[in-house]
């Protein structure tokens, strides 16, 4: 246990990243738009836009800039040790080759690269640990998901084949085909200690080392809830004995908006950092690329500014 810990104690520092076909509506749909301080990636659910309307821009998402090598010099020139991409969030959409489901970039966008394949490995050659985010119980594409109940009746819904044909089989080809994945950051948890249990048990089975986090669901994992202990301004409290992490964004939304520009200044940023490292937790750090690959240029420019902070009073 503690060695497989050693690892997140000792970077301390990580880069999030929010990608998928919410990053095309980028905040606006229809003419309505997600207010300014809510979350973006969250708009299909918001105005209950139809699958097949959903799935019509996610068909039109093609990431030519998309750019894996300068993203990972990126968080590696800001200081950061560890990446963690959306595999699939709650829209369903995967963003990386499945086989599992042709709802992916390659099948559905007809776009010919692999993002998580191109990350992991940009991620391996510069020494940064790669992890994903995956949205295991939340699916607003499929049928028997959690969460779309405008184009699904609830009453009809079956639970357990959603999990069966597309979330642990999703869970395994990310943990068996693209080297080591180190930490796997789950979302809005299981209800149950059974199926918390059933996706500790993948992770356990195909990457024994593979940390796990809180939100998994209610007990078992290996980083606490991070949104148990937060005051007021989503900065944790202090006083915890166990490791953990919280994940914070650069604005206020973690999926691309072009509305939101209520950017963290890098003083901001690097108080943030001093007050978690200093209370003994991870600093997780959102970025929410454009549809096309590029990252906003005020985060950029903020990344950079934390980076030539850390090159003086960081540690290697
Ligand atoms: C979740 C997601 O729904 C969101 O889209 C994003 O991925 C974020 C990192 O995680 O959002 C949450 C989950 C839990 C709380 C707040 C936001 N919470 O309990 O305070």
């Amino acid at each position: 246990q503690d060695q497989r810990m050693e690892w997140f104690r000792h970077d301390k520092f990580g880069m999030f990243i929010h990608w998928g076909p919410y990053s095309a509506f980028a905040g606006e749909y229809k003419g309505q738009k997600v207010p300014v301080g809510t979350e973006a990636e969250w708009i299909m659910q918001r105005f209950n836009i139809p699958v097949a309307d959903y799935r019509e821009t996610a068909r039109g998402m093609k990431p030519v800039k998309f750019d894996a090598e300068a993203w990972v010099a990126l968080a590696k020139a800001t200081g950061m040790k560890y990446l963690v991409l959306t595999a699939k969030h709650h829209d369903g959409f995967a963003m990386y080759r499945s086989t599992v489901s042709k709802y992916n970039l390659l099948d559905w966008a007809k776009f010919d690269r692999d993002p998580v394949q191109e990350l992991s490995a940009a991620c391996q050659k510069a020494g940064i640990r790669f992890g994903v985010y995956y949205s295991h119980r939340e699916d607003w594409d499929h049928p028997d998901g959690f969460g779309n109940n405008w184009d699904y009746d609830r009453t009809k819904k079956n639970f357990e084949r959603y999990l069966d044909e597309k979330s642990k089989p999703q869970l395994r080809e990310l943990l068996s085909r693209y080297g080591p994945i180190h930490l796997v950051w789950f979302d809005r948890g299981m209800d149950t200690p059974q199926h918390t249990q059933q996706f500790i048990d993948i992770v356990h089975e195909l990457q024994p080392n593979c940390l796990i986090n809180g939100r998994v669901g209610d007990y078992g994992a290996d980083l606490m809830g991070d949104y148990q202990n937060m005051n007021d301004n989503g900065m944790p409290n202090g006083g915890l004995q166990e490791d953990w992490e919280t994940p914070q964004t650069m604005n206020t939304t973690w999926g691309y908006s072009k509305f939101d520009q209520q950017w963290k200044t890098p003083g901001e940023v690097i108080h943030r950092m001093v007050e978690i490292v200093g209370k003994g937790g991870n600093y997780l750090l959102n970025i929410g690329p454009m549809a096309d690959g590029t990252i906003p240029s005020p985060s950029v420019a903020t990344l950079k500014a934390v980076g030539a902070w850390m090159q003086i009073n960081g540690e290697s």
